[in-house]
């Protein structure tokens, strides 16, 4: 059976979860990082060199980086339409996923900082306030890519919409006054009905 070493709460160890649940995979998942720590331990460095959450064992095998761990699990289990059959779809797909990494999750990983774990030492208004501008600009050329398809390659679910999709839960509950992207807000609204979303990411901040 897939193992996923990593708490629920983890955005990364999310885009793994929703993954598996919407493919119907059997896995276990084991409650690592944060307050439940574990991921400093040799045991665990010696599987992610990192000691950050998530890592995948299948079998023998194991493996990180979340975005790995969801194009391994599609070549693995997966097929179209999480994992597109053409070239031109996937290849898009692949552009919306790096992009997340590259451009989107650095400032919404400030917004989450300082909307949930600041403390009155670390809060930094300005520094929110930047990222929340940054995110709102990359939020809108989403919303720009959803003006003529529900999802971000076209008319399907992939595995292109599954990092975005899980950062659209936190910039709708943690900026409920950015800007109005009525195209991004119809996407998530798409996600956030389908129940492998619900239980797997739609979860409190922590
Ligand atoms: N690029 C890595 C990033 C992994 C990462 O930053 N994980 C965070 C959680 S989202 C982590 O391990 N934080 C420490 C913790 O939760 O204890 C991936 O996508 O898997």
């Amino acid at each position: 059976m897939l193992r996923v070493l990593g708490r629920a709460t983890s955005v990364n160890v999310q885009k793994v979860m929703w993954l598996i649940d919407e493919l119907g995979l059997e896995a276990e998942r084991v409650d690592i990082g944060g307050k439940y720590a574990g991921d400093k331990t040799p045991a665990y460095l010696a599987k992610n060199p990192n000691g950050q959450i998530p890592t995948l064992e299948d079998g023998d095998f194991i493996l990180w980086e979340s975005q790995a761990i969801v194009r391994y699990l599609l070549d693995k289990y997966g097929n179209a339409p999480w994992l597109p059959d053409d070239a031109e779809t996937r290849g898009r797909a692949n552009q919306w996923m790096d992009w997340y990494l590259a451009m989107m999750h650095p400032p919404m990983t400030v917004i989450y900082f300082q909307n949930v774990r600041a403390t009155a030492e670390t809060k930094d208004p300005a520094a929110l306030q930047a990222n929340i501008d940054k995110a709102a600009k990359l939020w809108t050329m989403v919303d720009a890519q959803l003006t003529d398809r529900d999802y971000l390659t076209g008319d399907t679910l992939n595995m292109g919409d599954i990092p975005l999709g899980c950062a659209a839960y936190r910039w709708h509950s943690l900026v409920p006054d950015g800007p109005d992207l009525p195209n991004l807000k119809a996407w998530w609204d798409r996600l956030n009905v389908r129940p492998a979303y619900k239980t797997n990411v739609m979860l409190p901040f922590e």
